[in-house]
């Protein structure tokens, strides 16, 4: 498999889906056995859900923050850590993955679409988000911030549920991003099966400015004719080929 064709002028943007985070063995979302096959998206991803069942809510996430806890970042995450290394400020990393593996593979330029499984807030109060391990799998989680003046508050997953906008100031990164490379923007989707939006629009923003785009997806891609390449495969046995790393390199 050639390398992709990376010049000193090249500027990559990549965006992850579940399929970065299989080989670590974490669950994606729609193949045979996925979580939406056992969970009603609108039941466990959504404000309806979460305020008409609190407690499924959390007993979904807490089961998902136990198997993010458990699991170790794979060859995919680990070269896409090497590429950031090796192109610095013209490298960035959108994940639409709540499980915080780019980061523990040493992905410090990375930005996270959708939340983290691992992130907490209030519903109500302005407090910040904050790292939460704890398993709420048989009590809700009330805010003690509120609780100290009076109100009776609810904490939430600092996630990004269905009909939520996502943050203004990520998808403002991103723009500027994409505007400063123009044609010199190669972006690469990987493990994504490109079926949510924003995100999945991101092919046709780099289209817009030039660039080019890269698929690399084990199974056919529902936005997949947006892209100029398609490499089928495991994201872990191709990202190091495609980045052209050495074996040694590689873990
Ligand atoms: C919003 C919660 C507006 C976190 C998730 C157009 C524009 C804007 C919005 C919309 C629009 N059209 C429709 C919408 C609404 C909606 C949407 O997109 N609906 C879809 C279903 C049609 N979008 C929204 O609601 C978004 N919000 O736009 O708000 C707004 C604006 C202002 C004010 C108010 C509101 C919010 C979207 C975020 C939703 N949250 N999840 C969580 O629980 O994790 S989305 C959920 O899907 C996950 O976050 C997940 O990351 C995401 C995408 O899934 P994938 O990552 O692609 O995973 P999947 O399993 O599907 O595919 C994995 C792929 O990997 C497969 O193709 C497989 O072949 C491949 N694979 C497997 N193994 C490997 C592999 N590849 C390589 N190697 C392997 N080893």
């Amino acid at each position: 498999m050639h390398p992709l064709p990376i010049t000193d002028s090249t500027r990559v943007l990549v965006l992850t889906g579940a399929g970065v985070s299989a080989e670590s063995g974490i669950a994606t979302f729609r193949a045979g056995g996925g979580l939406w096959e056992s969970h009603s998206v609108e039941e466990v991803a959504s404000m309806a859900g979460f305020q008409s069942d609190p407690q499924l809510v959390w007993n979904f996430y807490s089961e998902r923050r136990r198997g993010v806890l458990a699991a170790e970042p794979n060859a995919g995450h680990y070269a896409l850590a090497k590429l950031e290394e090796r192109l610095g400020d013209r490298f960035l990393l959108t994940t639409q993955n709540v499980d915080g593996l780019h980061s523990r593979a040493g992905s410090s330029r990375v930005l996270e679409l959708h939340g983290n499984v691992c992130m907490t807030r209030c519903l109500v109060c302005a407090r910040a988000p904050f790292s939460d391990e704890a398993l709420h799998l048989d009590s809700l989680p009330a805010c003690e911030v509120c609780e100290a003046s009076g109100r009776d508050s609810l904490l939430r997953p600092h996630i990004v549920w269905f009909g939520e906008a996502l943050d203004g100031q990520v998808l403002a990164r991103i723009d500027d991003f994409i505007s400063e490379a123009g044609a010199d923007l190669l972006f690469l989707a990987i493990g994504t099966q490109g079926a949510v939006y924003p995100a999945a629009s991101l092919v046709d923003v780099a289209r817009r400015v030039g660039g080019s785009s890269y698929l690399v997806n084990l199974d056919e891609a529902d936005n997949a004719s947006q892209f100029d390449h398609i490499v089928r495969g495991k994201s872990g046995e191709v990202l190091p080929q495609l980045f052209g790393l050495s074996s040694e390199q590689s873990n």
